[in-house]
């Protein structure tokens, strides 16, 4: 992935992404996967993962990734914002189901896998609290930028929890749409939360180096699930996820 630095990306128009380098980091990985299934060209922008990345907060507010700007519009880090930027810049089919309760569904099945409190912010903070997470970086930029994600003691309390029952949930609702005779999480089309699944889902289950290329101890770190989480990964949970990849986002992937 070729990167230009903040002080390039200032002087350039049209849509600019700050990036967590060499990182999957979920949030990253499915903005890029938004705006490339929305056919939006973008200048992937140096972010470097826990470090100040002053010159990133001079121009955007923002010290962590991912941030989008588009031409001199404000500066958006929200996965639902990133979304709705994708929709309004691209083309073909809409992100969004037509019906509002679909919708609706489909944005809050992506708000239990982005949101705060959420399933990759529940696991980030079970990833830090032990194994190799903890023996990675550098500590002192560890430790302000999980300050940023909620990490304070007792915080983890749970958190192992609500990954497996919102997986659960996942898999409930896979089953039911494949019962129905229908691929996808939401309605009978590609939908945000498919995206944000498949991308996700390398939380607990980096793919291979084939697929994604990126440094040996992050997938380590993303890979290393108890046993307790790998007993509610539903087979169909990663089947999922790979048809997603594979036919609308496209692999190899390299971050
Ligand atoms: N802005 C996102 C969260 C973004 C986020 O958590 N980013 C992380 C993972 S991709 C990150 O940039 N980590 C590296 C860092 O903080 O330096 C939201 O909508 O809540």
């Amino acid at each position: 992935m070729e990167y230009v630095s903040v002080a390039e990306a200032r002087n350039m128009s049209g849509l600019r992404l700050a990036l967590s380098a060499g990182t999957p980091g979920p949030w990253s990985i499915s903005a890029r996967a938004m705006f490339d299934i929305k056919k939006v060209p973008y200048a992937p922008v140096l972010q470097v993962v826990m470090d100040p990345n002053m010159e990133l907060v001079e121009w955007t507010g923002r010290r962590n990734a991912p941030v989008a700007v588009y031409n001199d519009e404000p500066a958006e880090d929200g996965w639902l914002e990133i979304t709705n930027m994708a929709e309004r810049l691209g083309s073909g089919p809409s992100l969004f189901p037509d019906d509002p309760l679909d919708r609706a569904l489909a944005v809050g099945l992506s708000a239990e896998l982005c949101g705060h409190g959420g399933f990759a912010w529940s696991r980030r903070l079970t990833m830090t609290s032990s194994g190799p997470a903890l023996q990675a970086g550098k500590a002192a930029g560890r430790q302000s930028m999980m300050a940023q994600y909620g990490a304070r003691p007792g915080a983890g309390d749970g958190a192992e929890d609500r990954c497996i029952g919102i997986l659960k949930a996942f898999a409930a609702q896979l089953h039911r749409q494949h019962d129905a005779g229908r691929d996808y999480l939401v309605g009978d089309r590609l939908s945000l939360a498919d995206v944000h699944w498949a991308c996700f889902s390398q939380l607990v289950g980096a793919l291979g180096p084939k697929d994604f290329t990126m440094p040996d101890q992050m997938r380590a770190i993303y890979s290393s699930v108890s046993d307790r989480l790998a007993a509610a990964l539903d087979p169909i949970l990663m089947e999922h996820r790979m048809r997603i990849f594979r036919e609308y986002i496209g692999l190899p992937m390299e971050c």
